[in-house]
């Protein structure tokens, strides 16, 4: 494999699911401090926290939080030459709309940053990764109020002037595209657009993700006025360094038809053009597509969202490069008799020719080959970044404590193939961090034991463990990838 020179190598995490200290320095709480935890058979719920005996996994994470100098150490020692994390909104602005930011906060994303430096780490930050402060769920509907717009580009006005020096790299949302996908609903409004109703919010029993109530013209409403606070913190990032390079991050998860009926094929054009490209097209060009309207009729949603001057907004804030992430593929079909899959958020119709994570994940090296191909033939020219890829699996501790962890590094090994076939093929890829390169809390389970890490952390689902980092046999492998600029695999 010969990947260009200065490639991006490294890992990404979000700060919710790997921080902890979910109070502590000023932080107000967000909205992933309402989840307690699930796993692959039992949904996460939500519960505003009312209950002090509940295990609410986010409140202390993998205590990132006190232990980011230690980890930035392993991450330098496997050869990274970028780290991907995000900043937690709550922790710079606690209820969303304070006089001002809290300084506490904002230091500690220098050190950080400063950590990272020392190691010619480059950050790369998302600056919202489904990390709404509560206070703007509760007060404003999280993006169904433009409000919410104003807020959004003040907290990016805050940490581009204050990090303009130490980091290069962002993305405006986290996996912007997940409430279009089939089995998000409510869970992904509540995570990705703060929207919920007030019959959810003020719930004084758990409820299960999957019945979090959701509207569809609210989605698309506070899904544009995102889009419009993307777009005005791209062009307020270039006034403050124009040397930033602003990107979007989509949720990819690639769809095939089933068959070759032409029915298929339409169906999965559909499907593919609403959950994967529609975000990354307004991002990219500025302006929605043109099936965007037969999207909103066939939803019965009306666009009366779009306000005078929107347009311009878009026009003027397109991305400078586009990253997704991509863990997975899908079928679509119009036959009844076929045998459906979730994973990711997303129903779907099973590959027969594919095997599937413990999750029900469907694992698809080539199809990370096809999707850069997509990509970069639908936005020529614009960088691309793989920014999540990985394999959550159980890991078995051995009694000297080593974990051999082949399944993940035969996933990897497999995916990193197919981005250097990627780009012989002509695809301009800049990097790549892999997902939770530090075991870490699941976003959509809660739990523990979907661990995706290198590096092991001594933490478990009953809420035990003393947080002990060590090296599974992936970071050995990770470590000769880095270091070969992907050439041994
Ligand atoms: C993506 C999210 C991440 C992450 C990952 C793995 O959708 O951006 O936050 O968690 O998926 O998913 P999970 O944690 O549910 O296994």
């Amino acid at each position: 494999m010969s990947f260009p020179k200065g490639f991006l190598w490294g890992g990404a995490v979000a700060a919710n699911q790997c921080e902890g200290a979910y109070l502590e320095d000023g932080k107000g709480l967000s909205v992933p401090d309402m989840l307690l935890g699930g796993n692959a058979k039992t949904p996460r719920t939500f519960l505003p926290v009312t209950d002090p005996n509940a295990f609410y996994p986010s409140h202390e994470a993998i205590d990132f939080y006190h232990h980011y100098k230690e980890d930035i150490a392993l991450f330098a020692e496997m050869g990274w030459n970028v780290f991907r994390l995000s900043i937690n909104w709550g922790r710079i602005f606690p209820n969303g709309d304070d006089a001002e930011p809290n300084e506490a906060g904002l230091a500690f994303y220098d050190s950080v940053f400063d950590e990272c430096r020392k190691y010619n780490i480059e950050p790369l930050v998302t600056i919202c990764h489904y990390e709404i402060p509560w206070a703007i769920v509760t007060k404003y509907h999280g993006f169904l109020s433009r409000e919410t717009i104003d807020l959004f580009v003040r907290y990016c006005e805050t940490i581009f002037t204050r990090y303009k020096d130490k980091v290069k790299y962002w993305l405006t949302f986290n996996e912007i595209n997940t409430p279009l996908m089939s089995l998000s609903g409510g869970m992904s409004n509540m995570y990705s657009l703060g929207l919920m109703e007030d019959e959810d919010i003020n719930a004084k029993d758990p409820i299960k993700l999957s019945d979090i109530k959701s509207d569809t013209q609210h989605k698309w409403t506070a899904l544009h006025h995102e889009f419009i606070a993307s777009a005005l913190a791209v062009k307020k990032g270039h006034e403050i360094n124009p040397d930033f390079m602003i990107g979007n991050m989509i949720c990819h998860i690639t769809l095939y038809p089933l068959t070759c009926d032409p029915a298929d094929m339409l169906a999965a054009q559909y499907e593919d053009d609403l959950k994967n490209n529609l975000c990354g097209d307004v991002h990219v060009r500025g302006e929605y597509p043109s099936y965007a309207k037969a999207i909103w009729k066939k939803q019965g949603v009306d666009p009366s969202f779009i306000l005078p001057g929107d347009e311009e907004i878009l026009k003027e804030g397109t991305v400078d490069m586009y990253t997704f992430s991509y863990y997975m593929s899908n079928c679509v079909t119009t036959h009844d008799d076929a045998e459906t899959t979730a994973g990711n958020m997303s129903l779907g119709v099973k590959n027969p020719y594919l095997k599937a994570s413990d999750w029900g994940w469907q694992i698809d090296p080539i199809g990370l080959r096809w999707t850069l191909n997509k990509i970069a033939e639908r936005y020529p020219h614009l960088p691309i970044m793989v920014v999540e890829n990985g394999f959550g699996a159980f890991d078995k501790v051995e009694e000297d404590g080593s974990i051999h962890d082949d399944y993940r590094i035969s996933y990897f090994r497999e995916h990193i193939k197919a981005m250097g076939e990627a780009v012989e093929d002509g695809v301009p890829l800049i990097g790549y961090t892999t997902w939770g390169p530090i075991d870490l809390v699941s976003a959509s389970t809660g739990e523990y034991a979907k661990r995706y890490g290198f590096i092991y952390v001594d933490r478990h689902d009953d809420g035990t463990g003393d947080f002990s980092r060590s090296r599974k046999d992936s970071f050995w492998w990770y470590k000769k990838v880095c270091e070969s600029n992907g050439e041994e695999l």
